[in-house]
């Protein structure tokens, strides 16, 4: 049977990627995670407009054909949902009970945000973006219908990487993530990045609504005593061991370890490895391009000894020196779950370490073919060997 998302909800759709099924930089579209708050709305392409207004001196309503003539704009760029990894929280947290896999990696093409913006000429006094999506619902807090809807700070939306995108990885969207059109903003999570976006608000004040207050919303430690409210944003750094599994028998002699990591904003820097639970930690090899917005690829060898019980553990530093921790902080309740979990394996004497030839060769591989097919980006990947034993 082919790899197919693992279904977490089954209406409205929240679906998330095996993670053992990774084996390639950019998250093939079908295995891309999904998360939808309401039903995916229906979409007559002819009759679609987006309304840019509010805050602006030419408020105008573009239509499909007229958004795809400006030109475009490709970003590569890694997006989770916040709540990525709930179900792993002791005690329970209420909410979709993600697994490891709400998190993927793909290629956004669309027109930049800014120029729209330019556009409609931005009055002073604007400090906010809001974003309007198509489809709309209630929640048990909250009986009244409403649309989904996230604002930006201004700076961010002027970003020339924040994207109204029309096509993934390629290809136009599929309806799940948002056909016609979606705003990705690269680095945060994907809370922000609004699917079936039909209205773009310039607005002269903090937009309230409910994805941004009562949900989406963390508790942090202020300056003085106090905790406060603040709205999720740019992405934690984190990594996830995507093999060897939970529970693997491997054998005495070299295992190799592969994994990805991703840092929001920045680029990865460094990736490090324990197999003893955190007791020592050893730096794994960075594969592929380092970019900001990406994850990247990591392997580690591990030359396991003696037979026993071992516990792997993986964790990210990115670029300015942020260290993924090695616990989760109460305060982000069921979101930002983003510290080291640990994968618990067993060694055997008798069993002949498996070399698992090809795993990180046929990563490569595939970030490279991707590539020249795309003729986009550059991914000139040197190949990482160890002590002399290729793969
Ligand atoms: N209109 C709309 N946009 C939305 C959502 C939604 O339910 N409705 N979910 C958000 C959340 S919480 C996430 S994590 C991402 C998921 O994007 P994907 O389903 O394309 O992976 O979309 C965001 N944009
Ligand atoms: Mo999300």
């Amino acid at each position: 049977m082919p790899e197919q998302r693992k279904v977490v909800t089954a209406a409205p759709e929240n679906s998330e990627t095996p993670l053992e099924s990774i084996r390639s930089w950019v998250t093939p579209t079908r295995l891309f995670f999904v998360r939808n708050h309401f039903p995916v709305p229906e979409v007559d392409l002819d009759r679609w407009r987006l309304a840019v207004e509010g805050c602006v001196a030419w408020p105008r309503r573009w239509s499909f054909d007229e958004l795809t003539d400006v030109p475009e704009r490709t970003v590569f760029a890694t997006v989770e949902c916040a709540g990525n990894g709930r179900s792993f929280l002791s005690p329970h947290v209420h909410g979709v009970q993600w697994g490891a896999g709400a998190v993927g990696h793909a290629e956004w093409t669309g027109v930049p945000l800014r120029l729209l913006l330019e556009e409609a000429g931005v009055r002073p006094g604007a400090v906010e973006v809001l974003f309007e999506g198509t489809d709309s619902g209630t929640e048990t807090d909250h009986p009244e219908v409403m649309p989904f809807a996230r604002s930006l700070p201004l700076a961010k939306a002027l970003s020339p990487d924040t994207l109204v995108v029309y096509r993934m990885n390629g290809e136009s969207l599929e309806p799940r993530h948002g056909f016609p059109l979606r705003l990705f903003v690269p680095g945060w999570y994907g809370v922000a990045s609004v699917k079936w976006l039909r209205r773009i608000e310039v607005i002269d004040r903090p937009f309230k609504g409910y994805y941004q207050s009562v949900k989406y919303t963390i508790q942090r430690r202020g300056s003085d005593e106090g905790v406060e409210t603040v709205i999720i944003g740019p992405m934690e750094v984190k990594s996830e061991v995507l093999r060897p599994r939970s529970g693997a028998v491997l054998g005495v002699g070299p295992n190799r370890l592969t994994g990805v990591a991703w840092a929001g904003e920045e680029a990865v820097a460094r990736v490090e490895v324990s197999t003893d639970g955190g007791g020592s930690w050893g730096d794994a090899a960075l594969v592929g391009p380092q970019a900001e917005y990406s994850w990247t690829l990591w392997e580690y060898l591990w030359e396991a000894a003696e037979p026993g019980e071992y516990t792997l553990l993986a964790r990210a530093i990115s670029a300015s020196g942020k260290v993924q921790p090695a616990g989760h902080d109460p305060l982000c309740g069921g979101y930002l779950i983003h510290h080291s979990r640990p994968v618990v394996v067993r060694v055997e004497g008798a069993r002949r370490s498996a070399d698992q030839p090809g795993d990180l060769a046929a990563l490569v591989y595939d970030m490279n073919a991707y590539a020249e097919e795309n003729s986009r980006l550059p991914l000139d990947v040197e190949m990482v060997f160890f002590g002399g034993e290729g793969i």
